[in-house]
């Protein structure tokens, strides 16, 4: 296991579409899902995509910190988005920067597990925002594309103090 690098700023693989992964079980890809996990964990973040370590494939991974462990998702396709939800986020790619956006209220989300096994989520809330967030990331999409114009903060990591709003 190994902490990897997080692909920051304006890197231009953020903006590229991942394939699909076609070898689950092999152990380069159980390896990377190993590093994905502590590499999240280590930047006490809630989510991962496979791209901000700098590889193109359909990985994600997600732990709310919750009861319920970490998600792994590969291959994931959202089949339903319901409502909206405004709210504030950041990403591990744009550090010290926060901003709202609207993600979707509720999402199903298909899937692979890490053992091969289909898989199919119901989330709401902050699942249905950090899945959103991961799959746009899958997509070459990023939350500073959909801010809502005035929200934008910059915090500085040190104090978690405001130091100047756009
Ligand atoms: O750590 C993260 N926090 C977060 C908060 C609200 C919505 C989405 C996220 S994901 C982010 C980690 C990250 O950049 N994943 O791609
Ligand atoms: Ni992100």
């Amino acid at each position: 296991m190994a902490v990897r690098q997080i692909r920051q700023e304006d890197d231009e693989i953020l903006k590229k579409k991942s394939r699909t992964v076609d070898n689950i079980k092999d152990e380069r890809i159980q390896t990377l899902i190993d590093d994905m996990i502590e590499t999240m964990h280590k930047a006490e973040g809630v989510g991962l995509a496979a791209v901000q370590v700098g590889v193109l494939k359909k990985i994600l991974v997600i732990d709310l910190y919750d009861d319920k462990g970490v998600y792994v998702l590969i291959n994931p396709e959202i089949i339903k988005e319901k409502g909206e939800q405004e709210v504030q986020e950041g990403c591990l790619s744009f550090p010290n920067r926060y901003a709202n956006i609207i993600r979707p209220a509720e999402v199903i989300v298909e899937a692979y597990d890490r053992e091969g096994n289909k898989i199919k989520i119901k989330a709401k809330e902050l699942l249905a925002q950090a899945i959103s967030h991961e799959v746009d990331h899958l997509n070459g999409i990023v939350f500073i594309d959909k801010i809502i114009p005035g929200t934008l903060e910059y915090v500085d990591s040190e104090n978690t103090n405001t130091i100047s709003k756009e």
